[in-house]
């Protein structure tokens, strides 16, 4: 672990590897759950970073590689596991996170169809459940959530890249996640799905042009995290509702978090604007991460300031 390459993309076996060796190096911070099997039987981990203490936290959930081609994103998910780890008893900052916050991160939500991209075609994006009688393959998991689902932005063609699947949380992955999220609902603060490309930070909603209830305020946290992220590389990121600066988009997990009550739901896009897209080289891993990661944690600042205090720990 202490050579363990942040800096590249990483096969699914080595991911798996990776949490053995996280949970095994801080086993009193870190413990790996099993959250599902993915269609392909394939079992779904996330990993659960806590400091024992007998007061209720809140949570904040951390998805990445929901979309199987967007290869920086679960190298994301990696990187914040590893500097909230090397941090925590040295930064004042990161400590105070992590006594009143619970951590849960899921690195790979698309685990089939990222293995996809490293055996057969790098740029698939879909799962890999089979439909039609194995004429066409894969669901959209950003579009089969259940929230308006199929309405807009998303396609009941199994061939189409956005398919929607054969009804709401139709695919196992979606189930798990779905289930989980829902069992913890009360205390999930922040909601957060790590994707590429674009540079942006994207608020509910997609599937309408109506604005949750907290806008301005979601508005104002995300905007901060993007001063906060250009002042790393001076990387310019937008911030604004799904549908208003990107496209429509119907069941997607955000909209899904926020419409079931999580405060704070956003998507991230991560680099590039287009030069590489998906194919981002692994030259800009390092800096990527550190951006975002500076972005991330002025969301968990400002949202713990706001929102934190479950408990009289301070
Ligand atoms: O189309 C998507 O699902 C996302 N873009 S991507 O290029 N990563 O595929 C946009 C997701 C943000 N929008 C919603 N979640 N509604
Ligand atoms: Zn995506």
């Amino acid at each position: 672990l202490e050579t363990y390459p942040y800096n590249r993309y990483h096969p699914m076996g080595e991911i798996y590897q990776w949490m053995s060796l996280i949970r095994e190096k801080y086993p009193e911070v870190v413990t790996q759950h099993f959250l599902g099997m993915t269609y392909e039987t394939r079992p779904m981990y996330y990993l659960k970073i806590s400091q024992p203490s007998n007061n209720p936290k809140k949570i904040i959930w951390m998805d990445c590689g929901i979309h199987a081609r967007e290869w920086i994103a679960p190298a994301f998910c990696q990187w914040f596991v590893r500097e909230i780890l090397q941090n925590y008893q040295d930064n004042s900052r990161i400590r105070r996170l992590l006594k009143n916050l619970d951590f849960y991160v899921l690195p790979v939500l698309n685990i089939d169809g990222y293995i996809y991209t490293w055996t057969t075609d790098r740029l698939w994006r879909k799962s890999r459940s089979s439909h039609n009688n194995g004429t066409c393959f894969g669901t959209d998991l950003n579009r089969n959530f259940n929230v308006s689902w199929c309405s807009i932005g998303a396609s009941k063609n199994c061939s189409d890249s956005t398919f929607c699947g054969t009804e709401p949380v139709s695919e196992p992955e979606t189930k798990a996640v779905s289930s989980f999220i829902e069992s913890k609902k009360e205390d999930i603060l922040c909601f957060l799905t790590i994707h590429s490309y674009g540079q942006l930070i994207l608020m509910p909603y997609g599937y309408t042009r109506n604005k949750p209830s907290n806008y301005k305020e979601l508005i104002q946290v995300g905007q901060k995290a993007a001063n906060a992220l250009k002042a790393k590389h001076g990387t310019n990121y937008r911030v604004g509702s799904s549908i208003d600066i990107l496209y429509a988009t119907s069941g997607s997990s955000r909209d899904w978090a926020r419409d079931i009550g999580i405060p704070f739901s956003y998507t991230f896009e991560l680099r590039d604007n287009g030069t590489h897209g998906f194919v981002l080289p692994e030259a800009q891993i390092q800096a990527t991460c550190e951006e975002t990661m500076a972005a991330v944690l002025s969301i968990l600042d400002d949202v713990y300031e706001k929102y934190g205090y479950s408990n009289s720990a301070g």
